[in-house]
This record gives structure tokens, C-alpha cells and sequence, in this order.
């Protein structure tokens, strides 16, 4: 065995449509694409994993919804695929994404196994897992538990590392290793796509991706496009991952329908990310905000609320445009100042697509977690 072998690495995610989920699949890809062996243990195959590429092998895990029990329980059946998984294909590395409930699985999984056949555990802490958990009395305690027995833990921010100790009163070694996003190429033209979308010529296209849940405060977002200036100057284009009902009847109430265009659950994201003008983001909590690093890698800037980390992934003026928490005039504004001059939106797209390159590369994260295992082998 040399130090540089090619790794075994087991991935557990949520696969639905998520930051978190998006994030390790494409650092599975990465991974495999780097001559590693990696397995995928969840309920479902995760959201955009690649079904081609032969070192990555997806491993479900079987949830039995027994009408014994009121709620369905889904840690014990993952850790007992995760101990099973990890022996029968000798995972040097079992890296979990987002700490509730697999942290606490991949901890009751070490224990099934004979120490000297346990992979070393990883726990990536992507947000919510912190907090918002991480403050729930009947979470915070299981998760530093988890935690302290993991062998290794990363955020995806500095800001999120803060909050790991605030929150969780964790006090052990954090690592930051920032998301990353290496883009497919676009499959349609920029002018393709804005025609599917009904945008008039002369129109800026306004981009939302998200899960809509309530921490991206979809009301605020309604709140600012209905103040910016021309209404016809733009479309807000919302690429949801999540319910869009209250999205749909807030948006008539305020008359925006017309202004509107939603697309659910889209896995040519890079088309449209192609086509798209200005991101804008009203979160009130952003570990990092992914889809902010999306927008960039074409070189489109966006506005959002200054919150979490989304201060390390743009630098305010020169990449985008943030405002306080809350400012929705003050946001409607830098939209506004962005629709109007396209010569500004390029040169912040450029210094935009340039910073994602620079640091928040496949390249460069994935060699940092590469390295951050062999650390702990
Ligand atoms: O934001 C969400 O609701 C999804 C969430 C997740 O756990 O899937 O995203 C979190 O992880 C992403 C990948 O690391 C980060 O870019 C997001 O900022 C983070 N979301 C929050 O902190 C609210």
C-alpha cells in the first residue's frame, strides 16, 4: 500500500434537491473521476450523480415503514448499511454529508465493525445541520456526540466554523474546505433558453435557485422584485427544488405573475445559469449559498442580503452586490442598478467568474479534501 493509492471512500447525503446533496455528488464525481473508488449509501440515488461512470457504485438503503411506530426511522437501517458497506468493500474513508442523522448513523456503524476494519468518518457540516439544529435541545447534544467521535470535520465556510463552536460547543480541530462547482457545458444555446422562458428581447434575465424553504425567505424575494423599477424590464426566473404553491399565490397577490417564470426540479441547471443576467438571494441564513457560486462560474453576478458566509464567496462591489439583512428597497435598488447597465453587470460577472475559479475550484477543493483524508489514513 503507498501513500498515493487510489482511496475506498463510502458517501452518505441527502439526496433530494439540496446544497448538501449537490455538493457530495459532485464530489463523488470528482473523486471517481480522480481514480477513487466511491460509494453512495442512501435511501435514493443522489439528485444529478452520474449513472455512467463505473467507479461509482450507489448502495440503497431500505426503509420499512412498520405501523408500529408512528414515525419511520431511517438511522438505524443507514448505519447498518454503512457497517455493511464499509466491510464488504474495505472503505478507507466514510465521509457524511450534512451531520443529522448521518453522523450519529456513521458513529452507531463504527461500532458494529471490528476496530481494525472501521473506515475513518468525516462529517461535513453544510448549515442547518448547525444552525438550526445544532440549536434544537433534542438534536445539539446527539450531534457534538457525533461530532467528537468522528475522526475528521470540515465546514463550508469560516462563518460556519464560528458557528459550530457557538452553537454546538464543539472545541475540536474544524477544517474549512469551501463548496465548489465544476459546470457541465451548456446543451442549448443562451438564446435558446431565454426563448423557452418567454423572455422579450431587451429583458434581464433575474435568477432564483433554490429548495424555497423558509430560511431563503421567499416572501422577501416577492417583496423586493415587486419594487424594482421598470416592472418590464425584467423576468425573475425561479429554478425551484422545492413546493412552489405559496410561491405561485404570493406572487398573484402582488400582481407579479406576469413577471414570473418557474422551472421545478431541473438537472440542465447549466443552461440556465448560461442564460441568466443577475442571480438575486434573500436568504436570512447562508452557510455559503451554492447557487451564488453557480451564478458566478458564468460569470453572473447577484445580489443578496449579506448574511452567513456569503461575505467569503463575494466581496460586495467587486463580484455582486450585497445589502444588510431585511433591506429590500435598498436590494430592489442594486437589481435595479444592474438591469440598467450592462456594462457594470459584465465587469462584476468577470470578477465574479474569476474569483470561482481562483478559489472555489474542483481542482482546488477537491485536491483539499483529498488531502484532509490522507490526513487522518
Ligand atoms: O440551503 C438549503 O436549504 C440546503 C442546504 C443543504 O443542506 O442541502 O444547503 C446548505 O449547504 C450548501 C452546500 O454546502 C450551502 O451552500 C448552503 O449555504 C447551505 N444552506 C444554509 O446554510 C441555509
Amino acid at each position: 500500500m503507498t501513500a498515493t493509492r487510489p482511496l475506498r471512500i463510502g458517501i452518505t447525503c441527502h439526496p433530494s434537491v439540496g446544497g448538501s446533496g449537490i455538493l457530495a455528488s459532485e464530489l463523488g464525481e470528482e473523486l471517481a473521476l480522480r481514480g477513487h473508488e466511491v460509494h453512495f449509501i442512501s435511501h435514493a440515488a443522489p439528485f444529478r450523480l452520474p449513472t455512467n461512470q463505473p467507479r461509482i457504485h450507489f448502495h440503497p438503503v431500505e426503509v420499512n415503514d412498520y405501523d408500529l411506530f408512528k414515525y419511520p426511522d431511517y438511522t438505524l437501517p443507514l448505519s447498518v448499511k454503512m457497517a455493511e458497506v464499509s466491510a464488504a468493500h474495505h472503505l478507507d474513508i466514510l465521509h457524511v454529508h450534512y451531520a443529522v442523522p448521518h453522523a450519529t448513523a456513521a458513529m452507531l456503524a463504527m461500532s458494529m465493525l471490528p476496530p481494525d476494519s472501521r473506515p475513518k468518518v468525516i462529517v461535513t457540516l453544510h448549515g442547518t445541520d448547525v444552525m438550526l439544529l445544532g440549536c434544537d435541545a433534542g438534536y445539539g447534544p446527539a450531534i457534538r456526540h457525533a461530532l467528537d467521535a468522528a475522526d475528521g470535520v470540515t465546514t463550508v465556510s469560516h462563518f460556519l466554523q464560528g458557528q459550530v463552536r457557538t452553537h454546538l460547543g464543539y472545541d475540536g480541530p474544524v477544517e474549512v474546505i469551501h463548496n465548489f462547482f465544476a459546470p457541465q457545458k451548456p446543451t442549448r444555446t443562451r438564446e435558446a433558453v431565454r426563448a423557452e422562458l418567454g423572455l422579450a428581447p431587451g429583458e434581464t434575465m433575474l435568477l432564483h435557485a433554490s429548495n424555497l424553504r423558509p430560511v431563503k425567505r421567499i416572501d422577501l424575494l416577492l417583496q423586493t422584485i415587486a419594487q424594482i423599477q421598470p416592472r418590464e424590464s425584467f423576468k425573475l426566473v425561479v429554478l425551484a427544488g422545492g413546493d412552489t404553491s405559496a410561491l405561485v399565490r404570493d406572487a398573484a397577490k402582488l400582481g407579479l405573475t406576469d413577471r414570473i417564470v418557474i422551472r421545478e426540479k431541473v438537472t440542465d441547471i447549466e443552461d440556465y445559469l448560461n442564460a441568466a443576467d443577475v442571480g438575486i438571494f434573500t436568504s436570512e441564513l447562508e452557510s455559503f449559498c451554492l447557487s451564488i457560486l453557480e451564478a458566478m462560474t458564468f460569470a453572473c453576478p447577484s445580489v443578496a442580503f449579506a448574511v452567513g458566509g456569503i461575505p467569503e464567496v463575494v466581496e460586495s462591489r467587486k463580484h455582486g452586490l450585497l445589502v444588510p439583512f431585511g433591506e429590500t428597497a435598498a436590494l430592489a435598488r442594486a437589481a435595479e442598478s444592474l438591469i440598467a447597465d450592462p456594462a457594470r453587470r459584465s465587469a462584476l460577472g468577470t470578477a465574479a467568474r474569476d474569483r470561482a475559479a481562483s478559489l472555489f475550484s474542483a481542482n482546488r477543493i477537491v485536491a483539499q479534501y483529498e488531502e484532509f483524508y490522507r490526513s487522518k489514513l
